[in-house]
């Protein structure tokens, strides 16, 4: 117990990315070094939100109480911040962001393999009430020598490297994964390292939850609708199950990541393709219809 309570081996995220990399012999290194950038990126938004209430109603430095304001700030901020820690990072070519209409491309001279894909702050409509929110980052990979362009962030989600969410909750949590399993670590705020708290998170069998967005049930389709019904009404005499929407996806998605049951953000009547924002989603249908004709 005394050794639980005090633990002295940290599995900081550094080691253990580091560890991995070092299964494969011709690695450059290179990954490590852009996640260190991205887990710099995540400190600083989580030290800005967790400064958000308060710098507001003490009016720190830069803050304006002008209604609005400071959230749209924490976005631009986060951006920023985002977006100068990829490019610095020098292991980067193709940037795109939620919060940017284009994609920013990396100047020839400081690029790197990687395309990073990311919104830095989600779920912006908690920041105003202290509830949790989140970055969304994944990885792609150009191959060498092959000159950058958009069809290589274009891509079908399963082509990522890594993939990866940072949660400002009542803890600050990174959970990554490199394609084989799902490890989360913890924010030490004394440290200010991240640690290896939860390895190889699975998802349980069998949950008690079931997590939508049950104000647009007037625009679901039949099934859908039978099976929410389900969820408060078993037929087969197993107990109703809970419902939890905290409305940020992140932390949707972390608490069924570890609690299990279902969550569902789903195309409807008003939104037939989803809630993809992109001007042009036929556009992104027909990259990533050719995509899998290739394969
Ligand atoms: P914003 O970041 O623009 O607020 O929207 C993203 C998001 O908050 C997701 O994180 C969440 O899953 C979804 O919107 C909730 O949407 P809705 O309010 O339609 O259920």
């Amino acid at each position: 117990h005394s050794a639980d309570a005090h633990r002295t081996d940290l599995m900081t995220i550094t080691r253990f990315v580091l560890n991995e990399q070092s299964k494969y012999p011709e690695s450059l290194g290179d990954f490590s070094i852009l996640l260190n950038h991205i887990v710099l990126g995540c400190k600083f938004v989580c030290s800005a939100v967790n400064k958000a209430g308060l710098a507001k109603l003490i009016g720190l430095a830069g803050e304006t109480n002008v209604q609005g304001e400071e959230q749209k700030k924490l976005d631009v901020l986060s951006n920023e911040v985002f977006i100068k820690a990829l490019v610095s990072s020098g292991r980067t070519c193709i940037l795109v962001s939620e919060e940017d209409d284009e994609a920013t491309f990396v100047e020839p001279s400081g690029r790197g393999r990687y395309c990073v894909v990311f919104d830095p702050l989600d779920g912006s409509s908690n920041i105003d009430c202290g509830v949790s929110i989140g970055t969304i980052f994944g990885i792609y990979m150009v191959k060498d020598g092959h000159e950058p362009t958009l069809n290589d962030v274009l891509q079908p989600g399963k082509n990522m490297l890594a993939a990866g969410y940072c949660m400002y909750g009542s803890s600050c949590m990174l959970v990554l994964s490199t394609g084989s399993g799902v490890n989360g670590f913890s924010l030490d705020p004394s440290l200010g390292e991240f640690i290896l708290t939860h390895p190889e998170i699975k998802i349980p069998k069998k949950g008690k939850i079931y997590s939508v967005n049950e104000g647009n049930a007037i625009n679901w389709d039949g099934p859908t609708a039978k099976y929410v019904e389900k969820c408060k009404f078993p037929e087969d005499g197993s107990s109703a199950k809970s419902l939890r929407y905290v409305g940020s996806m992140v932390a949707d998605v972390h608490r069924t990541l570890l609690y299990g049951g279902i969550f569902l953000y789903l195309a409807d009547k008003k939104s037939p393709n989803g809630k993809l924002r992109y001007d042009d989603v036929e556009e992104i249908k027909a990259l990533y219809n050719a995509e899998e004709k290739k394969e």
